[in-house]
């Protein structure tokens, strides 16, 4: 039996104003790929298959693209969850009529306890795999479900967790699907914390018993202490935290008394999202023998003077620089931390103004220009805090 595992597409995702779905594209693309080539039994999609609750046209009209092309052309089950990211009310519509093309929508903690049963043929003849899943929910949502004193994260998975594990199943593999964040595992800058203060944990243990555990809600690919409870991670990068993830899809092949073997298939992304730093002048150089010069950058500039529109300057080189920061801004704050804030501001105050007239006229202030400027200033804080007391 061969699944494959995939998660947190956040379909119609924005960073920085900037659509990333021709990117998605690309990456869904391959995934379907993968699932043909290794001929697998379903696709796993473990939540937050869009970015938000009501997500653009264009991101739905991706999502039944690619849905159909696996389910319809391919003949692929899919079986999804909903995450904290997606309405699940909104993803349930349509999901009874679905369920009879292929297309498996988990979207109830009440029904989670209910299978979706899977057939292959296996090595000693066929194999049946249930898929159970556990969408991503609150405890206040199990708390009113059941009659339980369900406080925390925790006991509200442990419990959705128990009442599969009590329902007796035949199938020669269990397999359950679940949006949630493993205690101990490592979150990056692109997801939205399902509560204040790592509350949100849950614990790994009452898993174990399934062979294989596909997560979603973090974005790097990790087994959370045991090699079948696994995050495939999204399939492409959203934040520069992720600079260093190489991004895939977790293809899982159950065997009989075997361990899950997985296997990481690595996505190929249209644009990578990674930081570089050095001058204006260095960087305008490198970018001529850069191939992937319109990946998305966070920009750090060295340059100890202040330039005047520097993101166009180096838009025209890298057209997708996404974030800019200047070093010299931070060393003067550094510096000047333990001065007095007024006159440390002042201080940047004419050294930026400076460098601005040198950019603009080609020559450095002088002597009574100087002055006057320093009078200028003087009498613009008068006038503030003046104004502000
Ligand atoms: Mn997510």
């Amino acid at each position: 039996m061969k699944l494959l595992h995939t998660s947190d597409w956040h379909l119609g995702r924005f960073f920085h104003n900037v659509s990333l779905l021709d990117d998605q594209r690309i990456v869904l693309a391959q995934i379907t790929a993968y699932a043909v080539e290794h001929k697998v039994d379903s696709v796993l999609i473990a939540g937050d298959i869009f970015d938000r609750a009501i997500p653009p046209a264009p991101a739905i009209a991706l999502l039944d693209e690619t849905l159909h092309e696996l389910t319809q052309v391919h003949d692929i089950p899919v079986i999804l969850i909903s995450g904290n990211h997606d309405s699940a009310e909104r993803l349930a519509f349509g999901a009874r009529q679905l369920a009879n093309q292929n297309l498996h929508i988990m979207h109830s903690l009440e029904d989670s306890h209910q299978a979706i049963m899977l057939t292959a043929e296996g090595e000693k003849g066929q194999e049946t795999a249930a898929i159970y899943g556990i969408p991503y929910h609150t405890p206040e949502a199990v708390r009113a479900l059941y009659d339980e004193p369900v406080k925390t994260f925790d006991a509200a998975h442990t419990l959705l967790v128990n009442r599969i594990i009590e329902c007796p199943s035949n199938a020669d593999f269990n397999v359950l699907l679940s949006h949630c964040f493993v205690d101990g595992a490592e979150a990056c800058d692109s997801e939205r914390p399902l509560a204040i203060g790592g509350i949100d944990r849950v614990s790994a243990s009452p898993m174990t018993t399934f062979d294989y555990v596909a997560l979603g809600h973090l974005h790097g690919q990790q087994k959370r202490g045991y090699e079948h409870i696994r995050y495939s991670g999204s399939p492409m990068q959203y934040s520069f935290s992720e600079e260093h993830h190489n991004k895939s899809a977790t293809l899982v092949t159950l065997t009989q008394d075997k361990p899950a073997e997985i296997t990481l298939l690595p996505l190929k992304p249209l644009k990578r999202m990674r930081s570089i730093r050095g001058t204006l002048d260095e960087l305008i150089t490198q970018a001529t023998h850069d191939p992937h010069s319109d990946d998305f950058l966070a920009i750090t500039l060295t340059d100890k003077h202040a330039i005047l529109d520097a993101m166009s300057k180096l838009r025209a080189h890298y057209p997708n620089v996404l974030q800019l920061e200047k070093d010299y801004l931070h060393i003067a704050h550094q510096t000047d931390k333990t001065k007095n804030t007024a006159t440390a501001i002042q201080k940047d105050e004419q050294a930026m103004f400076g460098d601005f007239f040198q950019e603009i006229t080609g020559e450095p202030l002088d002597a009574s220009q100087k002055k006057y400027l320093q009078t200028l200033l003087n009498d613009l804080h008068q006038q503030t805090s003046e104004e502000t007391q």
